[in-house]
């Protein structure tokens, strides 16, 4: 199946039409706000910048903006601050409840999200994925089989770079794997994927959505706009997924480990699909990341590429030789008979269960962090059981302690360096030491990438790498 886009070209140059000389202001300065600051200043756009941040602790995102034109708006916090604009566009981490964002809805303003904004640009069709956990691996291996096999795309979003930013190199046949996360999902108006799917609904972000119904609907958001002329990738393993895919009005397609009945399904240890005819694709256990959770992610991702007609042998060979992005089950090159992973981007409970699940090595866990209300009930019940000891960081390490066994060995350490010193004194030789927090960095460090850095740095320094 070829992708077509969903904007056409005359869509797409009237909206930019109705930009041109428009005041419209951009909230947040980072990756994405930066993006549709730029794009609205090519299209003409009177743009504002604002960030609740000072303009010194911004240098950058600042001068860039002043030299494209654009007012900056620092310390930013009320609607009145912007009340010229016309159109807002919001950044994923500034919530959907924000005041200023509430009283542009109030006063009539179009408020949108920087996803939306790249969508309403976008001449490329689109294939969005999201998902609690490993939206990230699936939209990297399907970006790695349609390598495989030739196929000119963009991937693009919550992976790292904005869609907005991308926008430069989308035509309307270089489809766009985009990673889409329920904050960039609370702000679409008419986002429209091709293809779209929701691997996964387990509780995340609690601490930005007010429940778990709320943090569930935004990512159902993800079906939306579709049509019976676009597909549906539906995990049947997941009731929340299966849940909200089956209720979308796209075409389906089924994935499942155990349900025969699926059209990408597991027999005999090979992968199969049954999209426009039946094929044999591999054996399951061909992807090099270990663990269960991952095999669903291989499934949709050969269920995305057979629907755009990818052979076989390409997705045979892009699932073996797939190769993890650093910081996700990274193996930390260090001496001594102790392995260390580096899982930084295990930022929620349920990420952390299942990559700590599939270890096969007696371990020993770094744990903790940023609390975001979630429940660390499974993640404490595993540790008290399987794992040697765990060592606890950051905010939510009482909370998390209060839950484990009494017998279980677990420590609290103030930094990542006494956390990785502690852990190899209760690790043996064997054993894998990892840091899988199951929370975000954010009250130790910049984000999750300096949480896994310096954990690095942590074990090459003690291990005398
Ligand atoms: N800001 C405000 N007011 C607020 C909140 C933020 O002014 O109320 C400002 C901050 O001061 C800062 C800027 O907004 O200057 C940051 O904007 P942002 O948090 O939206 O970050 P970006 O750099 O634009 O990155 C965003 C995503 N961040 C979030 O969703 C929080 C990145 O996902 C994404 O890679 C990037 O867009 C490109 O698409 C990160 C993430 O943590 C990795 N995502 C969450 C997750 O994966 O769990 C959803």
């Amino acid at each position: 199946m070829t992708l077509k886009p969903v904007r056409t070209t005359e869509q797409i140059e009237a909206f930019r039409a109705s930009l041109r000389e428009r005041p419209i202001a951009v909230i947040g300065a980072g990756r994405s706000g930066m993006a549709c600051v730029r794009r609205l200043v090519e299209v003409g756009a009177q743009v504002s910048l604002a960030d609740s941040k000072r303009c010194e602790a911004i240098p950058h995102a600042v001068a860039e903006a002043r030299a494209l034109g654009a007012k900056t708006v620092c310390g930013f916090e009320r609607f009145a601050e912007i009340a010229g604009a016309r159109m807002v566009v919001a950044s994923p981490g500034v919530p959907w409840d924000h005041p200023a964002l509430v009283a542009a809805r109030e006063a009539q303003v179009e408020t949108i999200g920087t996803l939306e904004l790249g969508y309403l640009l976008c001449p490329a069709p689109i294939i969005a994925v999201t998902g609690t956990n490993g939206k990230g691996t699936t939209c990297r291996l399907v970006s790695h089989i349609l390598r495989e096999a030739g196929v000119e795309h963009i991937l693009a979003g919550n992976i790292g770079e904005p869609l907005a930013e991308k926008l430069t190199d989308a035509t309307g046949s270089t489809p766009v794997v985009v990673e889409v996360s329920s904050f960039q999902l609370e702000g679409i108006a008419q986002f429209h994927p091709r293809v779209a799917t929701v691997l996964n609904v387990a509780p995340d972000h609690l601490d930005r959505h007010p429940s778990f119904e709320d943090y569930r609907a935004a990512k159902a958001r993800i079906f939306e706009n579709q049509g019976p002329e676009d597909v549906a990738i539906v995990n049947l393993d997941d009731p929340e997924a299966r849940a909200l895919g089956m209720r979308s009005a796209a075409r389906k397609v089924t994935v499942s480990t155990e349900d025969a009945s699926a059209d990408v399904l597991v027999r005999d240890g090979r992968i199969i699909a049954r999209v426009d005819g039946e094929v044999e694709i591999c054996a399951a256990n061909a992807f090099p990341l270990p663990g269960r959770h991952h095999l669903s992610n291989v499934l949709v991702a050969t269920a995305i590429t057979r629907t755009l007609g990818v052979a076989a042998e390409a997705i045979a060979d892009g699932i073996a030789q797939y190769q993890g992005p650093a910081h996700h089950m990274e193996v930390v090159d260090a001496p001594g008979e102790i392995r260390f992973i580096n899982d930084t981007k295990a930022s929620n409970p349920s990420s952390a269960v299942a990559d700590l699940s599939a270890l096969r090595t007696p371990f020993v866990a770094i744990v903790g962090g940023k609390d975001k209300g979630a429940d660390f009930g499974d993640l404490a019940a595993l540790l008290s059981e399987r794992a040697r000891a765990t060592v606890l960081i950051g905010e939510s390490a009482a909370r998390i302690a209060d839950l484990m066994d009494d017998r279980a060995a677990v420590k609290r350490a103030g930094s990542m360096d006494e956390a990785v010193r502690l852990a190899v004194e209760l690790a043996t030789p064997g054993d894998t030491v990892i840091l899988a927090p199951a929370c975000s960095s954010f009250d130790m460090f910049d984000d999750y990438a300096h949480r896994g850095r310096v954990f690095r740095e942590a074990v090459r320094a003690l291990m005398g790498a």
